[in-house]
């Protein structure tokens, strides 16, 4: 494929509550890990681009952080903030919801795309849960007397039924446009802030209750030898308490979480990997705007 054959090109945004699966779709539709998932809400905290060529168009999909209703602390209004922002800037919408459970906070998230008046997609996710597909009917039928959807597929991004079919009904919705992204590049999202991202999923996994919302990444050392790579990253956390869990009885559980991410970066990178993790506390870092920023919440 060179530039020339591209005709059609396009912003998809990847919009609904938090866990429905919106991460486990951007990666069923690139092919690989380019976002990172977690079975407990409000895993993504930034928007992340995956970018395919399908024919001639150029689909660039958007990730986005849950559109949540408790807005508490400064990260929870700042994931709001970029789901509502990516709205604003898309060609079209995907508007995600779980098979197994419609709520309130699904209506707030149709409201909001009522109102930004835009191509709308309704995919309902995870219909693998389902004993009778018919069961959907009386949804689908409450559904499509709130908002006119240029579609609407049912789909189980776990087990890729129906992405295809769901890709090609997207690309038919793209406006005439130039190639945006060159032919191999599927992510905008730098190697370091990959890397980040992996770290902290397996802390979500590692953790229970608060303290996946507690902590946050940062790579501070990032080195290319000749046979290794070296990478040093701090795992920040709202208190000492805290930081005792995360390390874990003797170093045990920073010991797992360390061993999990490394063989994801050696995978990542293809290079063996020398990860060193530390876990530092910063009072109150998820409400203080300031140290959001600090720590690249921007
Ligand atoms: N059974 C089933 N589970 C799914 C499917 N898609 C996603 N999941 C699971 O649902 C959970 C949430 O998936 P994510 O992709 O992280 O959801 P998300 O919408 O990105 O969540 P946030 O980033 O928190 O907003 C994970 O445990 C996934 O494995 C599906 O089609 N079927
Ligand atoms: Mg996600």
């Amino acid at each position: 494929m060179n530039e020339l054959t591209i005709k059609n090109s396009g912003f998809v945004a990847i919009i609904g509550r938090p866990n429905v699966g919106k991460s486990t779709l951007l990666n069923a539709l690139i092919g690989e890990k380019v976002s990172i998932t977690s079975p407990k809400p409000q895993t993504t905290r930034w928007q992340t681009l995956g970018i395919k060529i399908l024919d001639h168009t150029q689909i660039i999909y958007i990730d986005t952080p849950g559109l949540h209703r408790d807005e508490k602390r400064a990260m929870n209004r700042y994931m709001n903030r970029i789901a509502s922002a990516v709205i604003l800037d898309a060609d079209v919408i995907i508007f995600m919801i779980d098979a197994t459970s419609f709520r309130g906070e699904d209506e707030m998230v149709l409201k909001k795309l009522q109102e930004a008046e835009k191509p709308v997609i309704l995919v309902i996710n995870k219909i693998d849960l389902l004993d009778d597909k018919a069961q959907l009917l009386p949804l689908i039928d409450k559904l499509k007397d709130k908002y006119q959807f240029a579609h609407i597929m049912p789909i189980s991004a776990m087990k890729k039924e129906n992405v295809h079919d769901l890709e090609h009904e997207i690309a038919k919705l793209l406006p005439e446009g130039p190639q945006l992204f060159p032919d191999d590049q599927v992510t905008d999202k730098p190697i370091r802030f990959q890397i980040a991202e992996i770290i902290r999923e397996k802390l979500i996994y590692a953790t229970e209750e608060e303290l996946p919302y507690a902590t946050t990444v940062e790579i501070e050392e990032y080195v290319q030898e000749e046979k290794l790579t070296r990478i040093g990253a701090v795992i920040w956390v709202e208190r000492h308490g805290q930081k005792v869990i995360v390390i874990g009885k003797k170093g045990a559980r920073l010991k797992k979480v360390g061993v999990a991410a490394r063989h994801e970066i050696e995978k990542l990178l293809g290079v063996k990997v020398f990860l060193r993790l530390w876990v530092k506390v910063k009072e109150n870092w998820t409400d203080d705007d300031k140290a959001l920023r600090s720590l690249g919440y921007d």
